[in-house]
């Protein structure tokens, strides 16, 4: 079948639909130049995020981990939401039950629009008490957001004495309970489970598919490459989302 048979033939199993759940990863944002995890182009200034994202990188160099999201938070200052992140915010109009759980925590979704949205990963934008006395801090506006983003590498402490650290879901870390059960929750009782921009290799969101699919769900995954998803989906939709996604609208 060719793609745009089967980009219709998408269409049409979505139109009839009202529980509709996104999943999206990394490859929404790269067409708004914000670099992935893996692969040739996921390196972030020399370090990989996967060596730097973890409470061991913190504890040993609070700083360097610092410095490092400062320079992410940088690039993402001077990144804006594409077409992709812009879709699926009006999905929202489209599925009276539309919802949409993003690993990624540049903000863009919420840039463009997205209001029902789960981020599981946590948001750039935002820092915590490392101690866990509850403390949070969030850059909310354009203005604080390029201000930080150009700050001197140097650690936030909080009010309690202890650092502060970026409101981030580390590796080994825990997700945040009741967004993780909101997730489930949708991944289980959804129609349908678009996943995007995901190599679905990172759990728990790499369950998600799984598990929508053995509660009846079509699965539908759009990625510019093949990833331990593919033969699992019902459908595959190969390019990239920022077209895609608009393909997929105008047939809705
Ligand atoms: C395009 C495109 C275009 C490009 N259009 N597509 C079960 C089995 C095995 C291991 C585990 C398991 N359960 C848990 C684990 C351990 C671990 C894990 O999953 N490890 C695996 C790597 C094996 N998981 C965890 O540690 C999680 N915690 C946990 O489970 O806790 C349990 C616990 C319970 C109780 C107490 C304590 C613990 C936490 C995971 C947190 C992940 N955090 C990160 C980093 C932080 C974010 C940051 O600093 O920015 O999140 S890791 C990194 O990977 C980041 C991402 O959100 C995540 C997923 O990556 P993503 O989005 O898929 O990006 P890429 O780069 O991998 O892929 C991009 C894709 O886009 C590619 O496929 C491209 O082809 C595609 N693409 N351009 C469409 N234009
Ligand atoms: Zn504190």
């Amino acid at each position: 079948m060719s793609q745009s048979d089967t980009i219709r033939q998408v269409a049409q199993r979505l139109r009839a639909l009202t529980r509709v759940l996104a999943l999206t990863g990394a490859g929404i944002s790269a067409e708004s130049g914000v670099p992935t995890f893996r692969g040739p182009d996921g390196l972030w200034r020399n370090y990989r995020a996967t060596d730097l994202a973890t409470p061991g990188a913190f504890a040993r160099d609070p700083a360097l981990v610092w410095e490092w999201y400062r320079w992410r938070r940088s690039k993402i200052c001077d990144a804006s939401p594409n077409p992709g992140h812009h879709v699926l915010a009006r999905f929202e109009g489209v599925w009276p039950a539309f919802l949409l759980a993003t690993q990624n925590v540049d903000g863009l979704h919420g840039r463009a629009g997205s209001r029902r949205l789960l981020e599981l990963h946590g948001n750039i934008w935002r820092a915590r008490c490392a101690a866990g006395c509850g403390q949070t801090v969030t850059e909310a506006t354009r203005a604080s957001r390029q201000r930080d983003a150009g700050a001197p590498p140097t650690v936030p402490v909080c009010a309690c004495g202890a650092l502060m650290r970026p409101d981030i879901v580390w590796f080994g870390e825990a997700l945040d309970d009741t967004i993780l059960a909101q997730t489930l929750d949708a991944a289980a009782s959804c129609e349908a489970l678009l996943v995007v921009g995901t190599s679905s290799v990172v759990y728990p969101a790499a369950a998600l598919p799984g598990l929508a699919k053995r509660h009846g769900a079509i699965v539908v995954e759009i990625n510019v490459e093949e990833t331990p998803l593919t033969g699992a989906a019902d459908y595959t939709l190969r390019g990239k989302s920022g077209e895609l996604l608009p393909a997929l609208e105008a047939l809705l």
